[in-house]
């Protein structure tokens, strides 16, 4: 049954080309975010009204999955592969048989660690130490106007342990507080971008002896889903998080503007998962024969209690 189905795949796949359609395999990392929802909806959603053949995949946050999911494009000969890799080490072997098989690989969203970038083609996405480093700059603002000093105890919401932007966005956000020796992480955990390992992680910090010393509680999470789930946990502790810490996050949810609104969260930065039509114009250039920039980042702001609720409504419209 499996070689019959396999036979249909690639028969599809030779009519649509014959029909001149192109066809994408894009390996999705996971669901397990409401950024990951968004940035799945804009990778079908964008394929669907250009008249795109996508194989899609969801690799439940499992690299093995996604490298299955590389290797069966590969076996059914798709003009393109899409990947956001859920870590950035343990690639180059598959990306070695796509290369050996002639089909480009474009890294949507995360990027990889590799001696040998010919592996892939280009890279689509955020630059996550600047959504650090923005995150930090927002803080250390934050703190000079409120309190005239930049001091304060960090508990640190880590993504997924190895990934990309969990690694950059820790960096970006310690090359700004490097340069405020009373500004220091005392706490940090992987919640692996999810808002239920949020919480969890948001429950043990509440019982740390940093957490009862620390004077101005800052909570900083890798993603809003995490810090959303922290919020839950502070609540439940009976701690105002609004009042009590100042709370950051990262992507730019709609539920995170809501958050912003109610007072409960301070700011989030963004980091745009709509990159649909930026991927496939990079997808149709390729099979079109032209080249692509090896890199290209996606534009993004930084939203706070002086803007979210009024821009609520437009950012519910876009997730
Ligand atoms: C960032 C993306 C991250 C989001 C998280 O580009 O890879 O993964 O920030 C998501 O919400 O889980």
């Amino acid at each position: 049954m499996r070689k019959v189905m396999a036979f249909l795949v690639v028969m599809a796949i030779s009519v649509s080309a014959m029909a001149g359609q192109i066809t994408v395999g894009f390996a999705q990392l996971g669901a397990e975010s409401m950024w990951r929802t968004a940035n799945t909806d804009s990778i079908k959603g964008e394929a669907a009204s250009r008249g795109i053949n996508l194989i899609f995949s969801d690799a439940q946050q499992k690299q093995e999955n996604q490298i299955k999911a590389v290797q069966s494009f590969i076996a059914q000969g798709v003009d393109v592969i899409g990947l956001p890799p859920v870590v950035n080490s343990g690639w180059e072997p598959v990306l070695r048989e796509a290369k050996e098989a002639g089909i480009p690989v474009i890294l949507a969203d995360r990027t990889v660690d590799t001696s040998d970038d010919s592996l892939y083609v280009s890279f689509i996405g955020s630059n996550f130490i600047m959504e650090g480093e923005s995150a930090g700059n927002w803080l250390v603002r934050e703190l000079k106007a409120k309190y005239g000093d930049v001091k304060g105890e960090v508990f640190e919401l880590v993504g997924t342990v190895g990934a990309a932007p969990a690694i950059d966005r820790k960096k970006g956000f310690e090359n700004v507080i490097a340069s405020y020796p009373n500004l220091n992480i005392v706490k940090s955990q992987s919640g692996d971008f999810t808002r239920a390992q949020g919480k969890e992680v948001m429950e043990a910090f509440i019982k740390s002896p940093e957490w009862t010393k620390a004077q101005t509680k800052i909570i900083y999470g890798h993603n809003d889903d995490m810090v959303l789930g922290a919020i839950q946990a502070l609540e439940e502790a009976g701690v105002n998080p609004g009042k009590e810490c100042i709370i950051i996050g990262v992507d730019a949810i709609a539920d995170a503007f809501e958050a912003i609104a109610q007072g409960k969260m301070h700011v989030t930065v963004e980091c745009n998962p709509l990159i649909g039509p930026q991927f496939y114009d990079m997808v149709e250039a390729l099979v079109a024969g032209k080249t692509i920039p090896k890199i290209v980042y996606s534009n993004e702001g930084t939203y706070d209690y002086y803007c979210a609720a009024a821009l609520l409504p437009w950012r519910r419209s876009l997730y």
